[in-house]
């Protein structure tokens, strides 16, 4: 059971007007307790890289002594890719992108250890997918794409949680690295500092604007995060996937 108007019409309502929502519990503790040790392997392998590097399709992002992200981790630890596909996260993906298939572009690690420095600049989820350049069509004309981040750890204020500007999804894609004028156009729009659960999951429009500061906390604010592609939108090819994988619900 994903995100349907007819079996979570809040939830469905919260992305419609926010831009983004989470749904509750999707993973129970033994699921995150694999998720977990996956992670515990990549945060292993990261650790002895002094450069960013690629191995097993998986780009691990080393830069200002931090892991900054591991790039389609599913490639050095396979396991993750079941988790990344679970039953409910692509129903709802179905029903936002409003299609049975899709591309798998993004299968992404964040680790956020304490003290490590890691942020996340202002940005929507479009400027990545190169929106605007002829890697990317938006094929349904609602963006064509789904992100979807599942907490690992528990997200709190004090851990860099993930801040959404709610609504800015309805501005389109504002191209923020070459728009001055975009704090300007959102003004008006309230923030949030999204607190999660571990085993909850998020859905982010790809226009709605978001970004987040650094761990402030003692413990680790681990997500795994996984990006899906209306078919025939994205040309990019990224590490590990290329063109994406295609998945049929
Ligand atoms: O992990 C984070 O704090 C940032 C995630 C994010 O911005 C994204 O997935 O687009």
């Amino acid at each position: 059971m994903g995100l349907t108007k007819e079996q979570h019409p809040q939830i469905y309502l919260d992305f419609l007007r926010d831009g983004y929502c989470v749904i509750p519990n999707i993973f129970n503790k033994e699921e995150l307790k694999n998720i977990s040790e996956e992670m515990d392997q990549l945060e292993k392998t990261a650790k002895k890289q002094k450069n960013t590097i690629q191995i097993d399709g998986s780009l691990f992002v080393i830069e200002n002594d931090a892991i900054q992200r591991v790039v389609w981790c599913s490639g050095n630890r396979p396991k993750l890719q079941t988790f990344s596909r679970h039953s409910v996260i692509l129903a709802t993906v179905e029903n936002i992108l409003c299609s049975s298939e899709f591309d798998q572009i993004i299968c992404q690690t964040h680790f956020k250890l304490p003290g490590d420095n890691v942020e996340f600049e202002w940005h929507q989820d479009s400027q990545h997918r190169y929106f605007g350049t002829e890697y990317w069509t938006d094929i349904n004309t609602q963006g064509s794409f789904v992100q979807t981040l599942i907490a690992v750890d528990e997200m709190n204020l004090q851990n860099g949680p993930i801040e959404f500007i709610k609504g800015s999804h309805k501005l389109g894609h504002i191209d923020l690295p070459n728009n001055p004028n975009w704090e300007d156009q959102c003004k008006n729009f309230e923030r949030e500092k999204l607190c999660m659960n571990p085993g909850d999951v998020a859905f982010f429009h790809p226009y709605v604007i978001h970004g987040s500061t650094s761990n402030h906390s003692p413990l680790k604010r681990r997500v795994l995060i996984n990006g899906f592609a209306y078919p025939g939108a994205n040309r990019f090819e990224y590490p590990g996937c290329g063109l994406g994988v295609r998945i049929s619900t």
